[in-house]
This record gives structure tokens, sequence and C-alpha cells, in this order.
């Protein structure tokens, strides 16, 4: 499955091998979306293929249910579920309260839905996902597609009032339009370099009105599974 992997793909491979440490027979699992994610999708596959694993995985995106089924993985909604022994997730961001950024890859609704109905929610990363303070990354905030660009000078607004160094807010694109969401919303990302009070921002950004979710998770990850190129792997 693995063959000559590059450090950074290797990094990833390592940690998401490492948290299938947290998988029981029988667990209904939440399954992250990104890269790294898709490294735990195949190595859950092959424990199911090969060990007679049994676990039922409730998706946190479209192109993660597709791979599930792809590699032997019974998919079940959240719904059906009703509550996860274990949310594995990647992130674009952790910081050592193991506060994050997620979102890069457009579906941080469903990730911090599925992440907050699990009894444990741990990411994956590698190394260079280690951040001091959140910010760098640009944080993502799901916007409902009416009135958006209202939304999005109502934020850089209040921007100007927070404890953050930037203040600029870009639309996702895919190509020539924007960027559609698994619900069908649009995403802005906030240019903010560093945030002073990540907690504050999340709860502002979530009473604006048009704003579906924003991509700070909060006291929601109990571990981080941090892989780096040469193979070794910590947890945090
Ligand atoms: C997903 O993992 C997103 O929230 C986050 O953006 C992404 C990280 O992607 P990758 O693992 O490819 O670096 O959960």
């Amino acid at each position: 499955m693995t063959g000559e992997l590059s450090p950074i793909d290797k990094a990833k491979f390592v940690a998401a091998k490492q948290a299938t440490d947290y998988v029981e027979d029988g667990m209904r699992v939440g399954l992250g979306t990104g890269s790294t994610a898709a490294w735990l999708v195949r190595c859950l596959g092959e424990m199911v293929r090969e060990q007679g694993l049994r676990i039922k995985g409730v998706p946190t995106s479209t192109r993660t249910a597709e791979l599930a089924r792809e590699v032997g993985i019974e998919v079940i909604s959240l719904d059906e579920a009703k509550w996860l022994d274990v949310t594995i997730d990647g992130a674009d961001e952790f910081d050592a309260d193991l506060n994050l950024i997620k979102g890069g890859g457009g579906a941080l609704l469903q990730e911090k839905i599925v992440a907050t109905a699990s009894d444990q929610m741990v990411v994956i990363a590698d190394i260079g996902k280690e951040v001091e303070t959140l910010g760098s990354f640009p944080l993502p905030v799901e916007v409902v597609p009416f009135g958006w660009q209202t939304t999005q000078a109502l934020i850089e607004e209040t921007l100007v009032s927070m404890d953050v160094l930037g203040r600029t807010t870009t639309m996702r694109m895919n190509g020539a339009a924007p960027f559609v969401t698994d619900e069908g919303n649009h995403i802005l990302d906030l240019h903010l370099n560093r945030i002073g009070d990540a907690r504050q921002l999340a709860m502002v950004l979530n009473q604006m009105p048009g704003v579906v979710e924003n991509g700070l998770f909060i006291d929601i990850c109990d571990a981080v599974v941090v892989g780096y190129g040469d193979g070794r792997v910590e947890v945090r």
C-alpha cells in the first residue's frame, strides 16, 4: 500500500497507521477528510479485509464515503450511528492545547458535527501542522450563498475590533466559480496570521447571520498523533 513514500506522505501514513490503535472491533468510527485521513481509511480498509475488523464508518464528506466503500468499510449515516466511539481526522493546524484549525479541505461542517458526536476525537497530522499560535493557516468559515458578500463585509468589519493580526478575507474558488461545500454553501478564508483569542473569535463568528460554521475546533480534540518524515510517531 505504501511503496516508496515522500517524507511528508510517510509522516501522514505513520500517524494514520498509529491511530488505528484507537479502533476496536464493533466500533462506530467517524472517518475524516483530507490526505492524512485518506491514509487512515486505507489502513482501516486493509484491517477489515485482512483481519476481519468489524466497524461501521461515518464519513465526513462524499469523497471520504467513496473511498471508505472502495476499501470495504461499511458506511452508515451519523443518524443511523446515533453516536460514535471515536472520530479520527486530519487538521490544518494544531496548538499545544490541541485546539485546531480545520477546513482546508472544505468539509469543516460535517467534520465538526461528527467530531462532536464522538466519545473521542483523535487528530492525525504531520509535524508541519504544529503551531505555537493558531492563525497562519487561513481560517475557513462556511457561509450560506444568500448575501455572502454582505456576510463577508460584516466579518471584515468585526475583525477590526478583534485580537487578530490580519483583516483580509477571500472567497474560496473552485476554478472560476465559488467553491461549493457538500451542503451547497460557500467558504470564506480569513487571512488572520495570528489569532490571539481563538475561543472568543469562534463564538463571535458563529453568532453572525449567514455564518454556518467556522474551522476553529476548540476543546474538541482529545489527542493528536504526530507523524515525522523519518517514520517516528508521537502522541500529544
Ligand atoms: C481535513 O483534513 C480538513 O479539516 C483539513 O483541512 C485537512 C488536512 O488535510 P491534509 O490531511 O491533506 O493535510 O480534516
